[in-house]
C-alpha cells in the first residue's frame, strides 16, 4: 500500500526580500498630490486573489494629505472645500478567487475601515456596470452635476487597472481600447490623459502606473509578500531565484490538497499517468510534466525550465482552480491555514522534531458561513490594526523630520543674524574709526544728536 503523502509544513523562505520600487513609481506618487485636486473619485485596484497583500497603504496616505481625510474615513464620501470625494476598493480578477470571501470581506472592510469594496471580472459586463453605476450616481448626487467628472485608478502593478478603465469605456460609451495592458507588470509607466467613460453625466477617467510598496516587511513574512506577489505576476518574478517561486507554488498546493474540496494539480497539469500521488520534490514534478509535454532541449536533454514556466502559467490562468492566496482563516496559534480539513493531516517523524503539529479547525465549524465572516472579520480587523500602527511610525518619521527640518530653519536664521550682526558691527568699526575710534554706542549716540 503506498505510504500517505505529508506535505511540508515549513517552507524555506529566501532570507533577504526583494524590493521593487522603481523610478516611474515614485514619479507617479510624487505626481498624484496635484492631480488629486480635480478628482472626484479613486478607484483603489487591488488583487481578490491577495486581499490584504495586494494593499499599498501609501495611496491612503497621499489621499489623506491631500484630501486631508482622517486614517478611518477614507473612502466615505466627504466634504472637503464643498467638493465630495470618494474612494471607492476594486478588487478584480475575482474569476480566479474564492468567491466564498467575497461577502466577509465586503463586510469586514465595511465594518473596520469605513471602506466600501465591490468585485470585479474586468471582462464581465455585468461586473463593470455595477462599478459604473457607482462612478455615476456619485456625479449625479454632486451639487455641481453639470460639470465634468474625473475618476483616478490607482493600485499595485498588474492589478488590472487599465483593463477596468477599458472595460468601463466598454460598457459605458461603448469604444475601444483606450489603455495599454499586458500580463507583466510595469506596462503603464505614465500618468495618462483623460479619457470618458460615460456622456450624461460626463465621466472622465486618468489611467496611472502600478506602484509597489517600498518595502515589503522584513523576514519570512517580507518574503511570502514577495513570493505571492510574483505568483501572481504582481511584481517581477526576475527578482527571485529561478527555482523558487515553483517550489512556493508547489508547497502551497500541496497544503491545499489536504482540502477535498480544491482540484488536486495533478488532474490540472499534463503528467505521465504514472503520476498519481502528489510530490515534495520540484525536480520530480517538472521532468514528469517537460517528459509529458515533450520540453526538449537540442540533443535530447529535458527542458525543465520551460515546464517551469508551464506550470507557473498553469496557477496564473486559473488551471488550479479559483484561489485566494492570503490566508483570511488565521486563527491565534494556527500553523496552516485556508484548510477545511483536519482529518487528513499527519507529521512525518521527521518534521515531528521541529514542527508542532497545527492546530487546524475542524471541517464542521470552519464550513459554516458565519464562521468564515467572523474569521475573515478578525483577520481584517488585525491587518488594519497592524497597518494603523505602521502609520502611525510612518508618521512619526515625519514629525520627526519636520522637528529636523525647524531646527535646520532656526539654525539657518540664527546663522543669518549672526552674519548681518558682524557685518554692522564691522560697519560700525568702519564708521567709528572713521570718527576717532569712538565705540559704535557712542558712535551711534554721536549720530543721533
Ligand atoms: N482573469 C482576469 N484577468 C484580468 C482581469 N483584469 C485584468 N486581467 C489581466 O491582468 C493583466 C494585467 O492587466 P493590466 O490592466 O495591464 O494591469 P495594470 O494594473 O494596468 O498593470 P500595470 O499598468 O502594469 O500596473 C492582463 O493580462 C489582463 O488581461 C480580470 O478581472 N480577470
Ligand atoms: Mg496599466
Amino acid at each position: 500500500m503506498a505510504l500517505p503523502f505529508h506535505p511540508r509544513l515549513r517552507f524555506p523562505f529566501p532570507t533577504r526580500t526583494p524590493s521593487w520600487f522603481a523610478g516611474h513609481m515614485a514619479r507617479s506618487l510624487n505626481e498624484l498630490p496635484n492631480l488629486l485636486k480635480d478628482i472626484d473619485l479613486v478607484i483603489e485596484a487591488r488583487d481578490a486573489r491577495l486581499p490584504l497583500t495586494s494593499v499599498n497603504s501609501a495611496f491612503d496616505d497621499v489621499l489623506r494629505t491631500s484630501w486631508g481625510l482622517q486614517s478611518n474615513d477614507a473612502g466615505r464620501i466627504m466634504d472637503v472645500k464643498g467638493k465630495q470625494r470618494e474612494k471607492l476598493v476594486v478588487y478584480t480578477k475575482r474569476d480566479l478567487a474564492e468567491s466564498r470571501f467575497e461577502k466577509p470581506l465586503k463586510k469586514a472592510f465595511l465594518e473596520h475601515a469605513n471602506q466600501k469594496v465591490l468585485f470585479a471580472d474586468t471582462r464581465s459586463d455585468k461586473d463593470v456596470r455595477s462599478i459604473l453605476k457607482h462612478a455615476v450616481d456619485h456625479a449625479k448626487q454632486r451639487y455641481d452635476a453639470v460639470y465634468d467628472m474625473n475618476i483616478l485608478v490607482v493600485g499595485m502593478p498588474n492589478v488590472g487597472k487599465s483593463s477596468l478603465l477599458n472595460a468601463l469605456r466598454r460598457v459605458g460609451v461603448h469604444k475601444g481600447k483606450a489603455f495599454r495592458i499586458g500580463a507583466e507588470p510595469g506596462i503603464t509607466r505614465r500618468l495618462t490623459g483623460t479619457v470618458k467613460i460615460n456622456e450624461t453625466p460626463p465621466v472622465y477617467v486618468y489611467d496611472t502606473p502600478g506602484v509597489m510598496m517600498s518595502y515589503l516587511g522584513k523576514g519570512e513574512r517580507g518574503a511570502e509578500k514577495g513570493l505571492k506577489l510574483a505568483l501572481t505576476a504582481g511584481i517581477k518574478a526576475s527578482l527571485f531565484e529561478p527555482d523558487i517561486l515553483a517550489d512556493y507554488l508547489l508547497y502551497r498546493l500541496n497544503l491545499r490538497s489536504l482540502d477535498p474540496t480544491y482540484p488536486s494539480y495533478l488532474n490540472n497539469i499534463p503528467l505521465p499517468p504514472s503520476f498519481t500521488t502528489p510530490t515534495n520534490d520540484l525536480t520530480e514534478l517538472l521532468i514528469a510534466l517537460a517528459t509529458r509535454i515533450g520540453a526538449m532541449r537540442a540533443g535530447g536533454e529535458l527542458d525543465l525550465e520551460t515546464a517551469q514556466r508551464f506550470f507557473l502559467r498553469a496557477f496564473q490562468e486559473g488551471k488550479f482552480g479559483q484561489w485566494t492566496l492570503d490566508d483570511l482563516l488565521e486563527r491565534p496559534g494556527m500553523v496552516i491555514s485556508n484548510l477545511e480539513s483536519a482529518d487528513t493531516i499527519s507529521i512525518s517523524s521527521e518534521a515531528e522534531n521541529d514542527v508542532q503539529p497545527p492546530q487546524l479547525p475542524t471541517p464542521a465549524t470552519i464550513t459554516a458561513a458565519a464562521d468564515i465572516d467572523a474569521l475573515v472579520s478578525a483577520r481584517v480587523k488585525t491587518f488594519l490594526a497592524e497597518q494603523a500602527r505602521e502609520q502611525a511610525r510612518r508618521d512619526e518619521g515625519i514629525s520627526e523630520s519636520s522637528t529636523q527640518e525647524k531646527k535646520k530653519e532656526l539654525a539657518k536664521l540664527k546663522a543669518e543674524r549672526q552674519a548681518k550682526w558682524e557685518a554692522k558691527v564691522a560697519r560700525r568699526k568702519e564708521l567709528g574709526d572713521g570718527l576717532g575710534g569712538r565705540t559704535s554706542r557712542s558712535t551711534t549716540r554721536a549720530r543721533r544728536k
